[in-house]
């Protein structure tokens, strides 16, 4: 398989500039992609924020499978990790975060109580790679659209404070990946759930790599969005399948780069259901 590289030019001074405001700030939440939690903890994220307080907060579980997300909880718990997971479209969830995040700044200033002095607004920064939802998270906290959001890897390019209350400031920093891949399932679940540019990706081979994660891991999902496949066949006979069904011809005839392109695309979005890419 081709290489996947992908590292735009703000990403080395974001990472410059995580590594000089680190020292101020009480705490880090790290926020990881509750589908791939394993592949989107960016190590050079973690190593910065090594010697932080930190909340781990595997977001988009409304994508994932909660089961596998529950194991993985349990596994970041038993590591010693404050460890929650969270749709950030809900406002429970996003309570929760809030809830935690302040259960870890505390300790700052009881010191400062102790000491007399006035207790200080919680300084949190939010890291992640890209697209996992470090703005929204703001945005849901702040309630107001303080930090700019897309469903497109790389879209903060600076870092900025957010004062979301008297007793919290956020900074939102941009998402970060690491520069290259030791593992290259790593990089294929990063752009299966679209932290990386999808426009450079070998498409068909990201296609079949999920196609028959699915056919082995999420077989009824597979078939009950598609209930006219036959997993018997091939995969290229198979999206061939998808392809005549749905009507993607081109001038050659079938227009099976279509079939791979949208069947990517719902796998992402949840269609196919909640499904996690990544167990322990
Ligand atoms: N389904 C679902 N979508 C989410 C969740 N959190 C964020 N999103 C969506 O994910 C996309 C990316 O969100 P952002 O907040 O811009 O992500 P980011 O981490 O700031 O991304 P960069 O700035 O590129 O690093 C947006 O379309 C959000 O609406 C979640 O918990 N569930
Ligand atoms: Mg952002």
């Amino acid at each position: 398989m081709k290489q996947i590289h992908w590292y735009p030019g703000h990403m080395k001074k974001a990472q410059n500039d995580i590594e000089e405001r680190i020292k101020i700030v009480d705490l880090v939440i790290e926020l990881l992609d509750a589908r791939i939690p394993f592949s989107s903890r960016n190590p050079i994220l973690f190593k910065l924020s090594q010697n932080k307080k930190r909340l781990v907060v595997l977001t988009k579980n409304d994508l994932a499978d909660s089961k596998i997300t529950e194991k993985w909880i349990s596994h970041f718990r038993s590591e010693g990790f404050e460890a929650i997971f969270a749709d950030l479209n809900k406002d429970k969830d996003i309570k929760n975060i809030i809830k935690s995040a302040e259960k870890l700044g505390e300790e700052k200033n009881n010191k400062l109580v102790a000491k007399g002095m006035k207790a200080q607004p919680i300084r949190a920064m939010i890291i992640g790679i890209p697209n996992v939802g470090k703005s929204t998270l703001i945005n849901k906290i702040a309630k107001r659209n303080a930090a700019s959001v897309q469903n497109k890897p790389g879209h903060t390019k600076a870092q900025q404070w957010i004062k979301v209350s008297d007793r919290f400031q956020l900074l939102d920093t941009p998402g970060i990946l690491p520069s290259n891949y030791e593992d290259k399932n790593v990089a294929l679940n990063l752009a299966l759930v679209g932290s990386i540019n999808e426009e450079i990706l070998p498409l068909d081979e990201l296609a079949n790599y999920s196609f028959n994660y699915l056919k082995e891991n999420y077989k009824d999902n597979l078939c009950r969005r598609f209930d006219y496949l036959n997993l018997i066949l091939s995969n290229d006979e198979n999206f061939s399948l998808i392809a005549k069904r749905r009507g993607y011809f081109s001038k050659d005839g079938l227009d099976i780069n279509k079939a791979h392109k949208v069947f990517l695309n719902e796998l992402k979005n949840g269609i196919l259901g909640q499904i996690s890419f990544e167990t322990i």
